[in-house]
């Protein structure tokens, strides 16, 4: 892949993670939603406010651009130290971007001082399963050489806010997904069965063997979103969420408006379900293929850019 293409699919993929949650936001948890609502947000005038998903991704895009330099071994990308604090500050900066309620009480404790491991656990001692880790786990598939690379970093970027398996299942799930999707030419067929057993084998793991086998299945149906939102579920953490981001890329390969518009309409989540399947569609796809209108719009357009252009 030359310069251009790899400058456009990073930007495909860190453009589509803030558009589908920027979209997204205003319609979580809505019933009824349809194509025109959203086609309607898409074509207003209105700068697009994103949510606590972009502004994690965004933290560790710039992490991971500033250590790039420095890093001997791949899994140096992450310090995990360093990270914990960054993202407790951006929270600190702004808690009004809407972050879950476990991982606030965690920042708060990280910003009075303690420990991140501890702060961590203090919520739930069996770690978070919300999908905070892989809402914002996109910018390492950037990186990250091959599959383990992807989901060595897909983990170390996670485990500095959510203990629980799980939500590590759903952060090494999303970024390896975008980093295979990355790997496919724009205008190249996705295979739906090659791509998830891709997935499948950096997941080992029978609720999320599970998960993949139903969205095999759905994609088979030609499944709507309300039938995709029942089976895989739409809700906040990572099993419930992660799952029918995938679907929603892989049942509108191609066309990454319709992929953010399905995972929208599919209810519950939807900035984050949205931003995920926009990641996807985008790293298929490229820059190119998102309505410009809206992009333009993106009140993080310029930092996109720059990471975009620094982890490319
Ligand atoms: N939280 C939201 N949106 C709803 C609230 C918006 C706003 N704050 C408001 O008040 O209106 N969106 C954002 O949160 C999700 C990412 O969450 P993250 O970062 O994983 O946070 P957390 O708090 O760790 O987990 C989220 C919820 O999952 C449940 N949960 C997690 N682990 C649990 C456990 N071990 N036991 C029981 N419950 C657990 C809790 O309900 C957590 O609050 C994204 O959607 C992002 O957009
Ligand atoms: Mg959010
Ligand atoms: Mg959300």
């Amino acid at each position: 892949m030359d310069d251009t293409s790899r400058i456009d699919k990073a930007r495909g993929v860190l453009f589509g993670l803030a558009l589908g949650d920027c979209l997204g936001a205003p319609f979580e948890d809505k019933v009824g939603v349809t194509d025109a609502h959203i086609v309607a947000q898409e074509n207003a005038g209105d700068p697009l406010t994103h949510t606590d998903d972009t502004a994690l991704a965004l933290v560790l895009s710039r992490h991971l651009a500033h250590r790039r330099g420095d890093a001997r071994e791949p899994s140096d990308l992450v310090d995990l130290d360093q990270l914990a604090t960054e993202f407790a500050a951006a929270w600190h900066a702004e808690p009004w971007r809407g972050y879950g309620g476990g991982v606030t009480k965690s920042f708060r404790l990280i910003v009075e001082g303690t420990p991140w491991r501890q702060a961590i656990r203090a919520v739930y001692p069996e770690g978070s399963f919300g999908n905070g880790g892989a809402m914002r786990v996109a910018p390492v598939a950037l990186v990250g050489a091959d599959v383990a690379q992807v989901a060595e970093l897909a983990r170390r970027s996670a485990e500095v806010t959510h203990a629980h398996e799980d939500a590590l299942h759903g952060a090494v799930c999303q970024a390896v997904a975008v980093h295979a999707a990355l790997a496919l030419a724009p205008d190249e067929p996705v295979r739906a069965g090659d791509f998830v057993d891709t997935v499948r084998r950096a997941v080992p793991s029978p609720l999320w063997q599970d998960k993949l086998d139903h969205v095999i299945g759905l994609v088979e149906r030609q499944a709507g979103p309300a039938e995709a939102a029942e089976v895989l579920g739409n809700d906040v953490s990572a099993p419930g969420s992660v799952p029918l981001a995938l679907l929603s890329f892989l049942r509108n390969a191609g066309s990454p408006s319709d992929a953010v518009r399905f995972a929208i309409r599919a209810g519950g989540d939807t900035d984050t379900v949205a931003s995920m399947a926009g990641a996807l569609a985008g790293a298929h796809s490229g820059y190119a293929a998102w309505p410009r209108n809206a992009v333009s719009r993106l009140e993080a357009a310029a930092q996109l850019h720059l990471y975009a252009e620094h982890l490319a």
